[in-house]
């Protein structure tokens, strides 16, 4: 749908157009920009409030910055949707998220204005801080670092990691905090009640505005005049803030709270800050959602909402004509629930994804046995080993590409302590428009190498709630379950637990010829495959591995001495992935056969539909038929093994 941008967004080409404008015209530019991103959102779904949230902030930030020479930084980039569209991206912006697309995160491939490439959240203080070294190092005196950081954000570790650095260095680096109290769901932690509690001191917030600007005007008078300055600057706020300001304390200017929403305070306010050297940073409040009412009071909801009517705000649903199986999500929340009921020990942890891992029905059926610790992986890990060290059962439910932040925290703190830690991966394999950033592409590999783990994923709703049951009896040990992002398989899935025999796969049908051994919910794009190679008198055989690790050496036997021909499929890296643990196993016992491994190539796999994914990695069940075709008729392929 051609979306047509308003009379002066249509002449912004790139920031240096913006910078042709009057300050008169921002807050209509601001306009525009807010009801370009409403008109393309609505109709091509993507992130949506918190880009509403900082249209002022980003048309601010490119009118007084030399950019793409002075670097911005957004952290996560789930906001930078006004910037992509002020710098060279309006008219591909429909193509926002969609396969050969832009891509929904800023990435320095897509445009020189993106200075660094983000998904994953807390790294924007640390990369602009490089930058800014660097450019201290070759002499460009003159060269800004902005990085602008939401408070949500702000609770990852490697933040804080950042500012302490920072806070030694001389470098230009401005950090600006885009406090609008949540993360997707409400923000959480005492950092969020000390951020409240500035921007609440209101004999401070009367003095700050004028403090910027004798500062900035003291600062061009040399150095001698900048050291009285911060002297005296520091021995007011001391007096006028109740408590010392944490970002001072770490040798940080600290201005603000100024209104997010006021584009010509801000330009004003980063010009001044561009004439103040060494580590700032800008507290700015901001209301996510800002401008569409229903976002403004859902902000959750709106953070990413899917395909919407502008007008009426109405959340389009796909209509479908008989009853849909739940998402993974769903099946693991109220699973938890059933099962924490029955076990006391039961507790459920999420780094900052109630809504996203469905966590929140168990904060809302047991507040005090569900923990949301904050965009905080590691934390995450490290805080359910303590409480499984006291006898506790943690379920740390982390998507698989984030929990690659805390890679040592399952080796160090659960692993090699065999701690009885149910480790939930969701959006685990390829998730669709999200991109690379988000793909839960590595886990089985980097899961199956540590030694005392369980690996285990479900290829059905009936098979997750089994594992979860499973994984909570006495002495399971640490225990991964990794499922897909979306929709289960079966629509009657709430039936009675069943324990699992860990490392027991299962056959689901006999077969001839070829083998296929699949490893979690992406087996049905297999079962597909079989169905359509049976109408064509081809009977593979099917088993669903269900771990992989330990794997089931039995029924790897079985296969071995009944097939030469074997196909694996997992949605997840081939090299050390399932598929390799086959090889291992062939090797090991000195078998020969000829061995397809379908998954994710090593390569990186850009953003799409999960489906159109699934086909450009070669297995979906379109893939599978071809291939197993070809082996059935024994004609040799790039990857085969022999
Ligand atoms: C390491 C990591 N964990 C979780 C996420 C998922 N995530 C994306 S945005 C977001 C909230 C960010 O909140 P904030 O920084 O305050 O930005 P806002 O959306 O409020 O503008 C979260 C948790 C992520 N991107 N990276």
């Amino acid at each position: 749908m051609q979306v047509e941008a308003g009379p002066l967004l249509k002449q912004i080409n790139y920031p240096s157009d913006l910078r042709n404008l009057k300050p008169g015209d921002l807050e209509e530019v601001c306009r525009e920009l807010r009801q370009f991103i409403v008109d393309i959102v609505s109709v091509n779904g993507g992130h949506f409030a918190a880009s509403l949230g900082v249209v002022e902030l980003t048309v601010a930030l490119h009118y007084v910055l030399n950019t793409p020479y002075d670097q911005i930084i957004f952290d996560v980039g789930h906001q930078a949707y006004g910037h992509k569209i002020l710098t060279g991206r309006r008219e591909l912006f429909h193509t926002n998220r969609v396969l050969g697309g832009i891509s929904g995160f800023p990435k320095r491939g897509e445009s020189k204005y993106d200075a660094f490439g983000v998904g994953h959240s807390s790294t924007s203080i640390s990369a602009a801080l490089g930058m800014a070294v660097a450019s201290e190092y070759k002499g460009e005196k003159d060269r800004q670092h902005v990085a602008i950081i939401g408070d949500g954000a702000l609770t990852g570790g490697m933040a804080f990691e950042a500012l302490n650095h920072a806070g030694i260095e001389k470098s230009n680096l401005l950090v600006i905090l885009n406090d609008n109290c949540m993360s997707i769901d409400p923000n959480v932690g005492a950092m969020k009640e000390y951020l409240t509690s500035i921007t609440t001191s209101r004999s401070y917030n009367k003095f700050r505005d004028e403090l910027i600007a004798v500062l900035a005007k003291i600062s061009k008078n040399g150095p001698d005049a900048y050291g009285w300055a911060k002297k005296l600057e520091q021995s007011i706020k001391g007096t006028l803030l109740k408590n010392a300001n944490l970002f001072e304390s770490l040798n940080f200017r600290y201005f603000g709270p100024v209104d997010g929403h006021d584009v010509n305070k801000l330009t004003k306010t980063i010009e001044d800050l561009k004439h103040i050297p060494g580590p700032k940073l800008l507290h700015v409040v901001t209301v996510k959602g800002k401008g569409y009412a229903l976002a403004e009071k859902d902000q959750t909801t709106w953070h990413a909402p899917g395909l919407f009517d502008k007008i009426t705000g109405e959340i389009k649903k796909s209509a479908a004509d008989k009853p849909q199986p739940p998402k993974y999500q769903d099946v693991f929340g109220h699973t938890l629930v059933e099962l924490a009921e029955a076990n006391d020990k039961i507790m459920g942890i999420t780094p900052a994804m109630p809504s996203g891992s469905s966590l929140n029905i168990m904060m809302k059926a047991m507040p005090d046995r569900a923990f949301d610790v904050g965009i905080a992986e590691q934390h995450a890990v490290t805080f359910s080993a303590g409480l499984a060290c006291q006898g506790l059962v943690p379920f740390c439910n982390i998507y698989s590409s984030f929990m690659q932040r805390a890679y040592d925290q399952v080796i160090h703190d659960v692993a090699l302590q065999k701690l009885n830690v149910v480790f939930c991966l969701d959006r685990a394999g390829v998730v669709g428009a999200d991109g690379p950033t988000h793909h839960g592409a590595y886990d089985i590999a980097y899961m199956r190498c540590i030694p005392n783990l369980v690996v285990s994923a479900p290829m059905n709703e009936e098979e997750l709630r089994n594992l979860m049951y499973t994984a909570q009896l006495p002495d399971a040990g640490p225990f991964v379950i990794r499922y897909p992002r979306g929709k289960g398989a079966m629509v009657d899935w709430k039936r009675p637990f069943t324990k699992l025999e860990v490392g027991k796969g299962r056959k689901l049908h006999d077969g001839e010829e070829v083998a296929i051994l699949s490893f979690g919910a992406i087996g049905n794009e297999a079962v597909k495959a079989v169905q359509i190679l049976n109408e064509e008198g081809i009977y593979p055989a099917q088993y669903d591995l269900r771990f992989a690790k330990p794997i089931d050496e039995q029924l790897l036997h079985e296969v071995f001495q009944k097939f030469n021909k074997i196909i694996t499929i997992e949605d997840g890296c081939l090299m050390g992935g399932v598929g390799s643990a086959v090889l291992e196993f062939m090797s090991d016992h000195g078998y020969e056969a000829k061995i397809i491994r379908l998954g994710i190539p090593d390569e990186i796999v850009e953003h799409g539909e999960q489906a159109e994914l699934w086909k450009i990695c070669g297995y979906d069940s379109a893939s599978i038929v071809q291939q197993v075709k070809k082996l059935a008729q024994g004609i040799k392929t790039d990857s085969m093994v022999s």
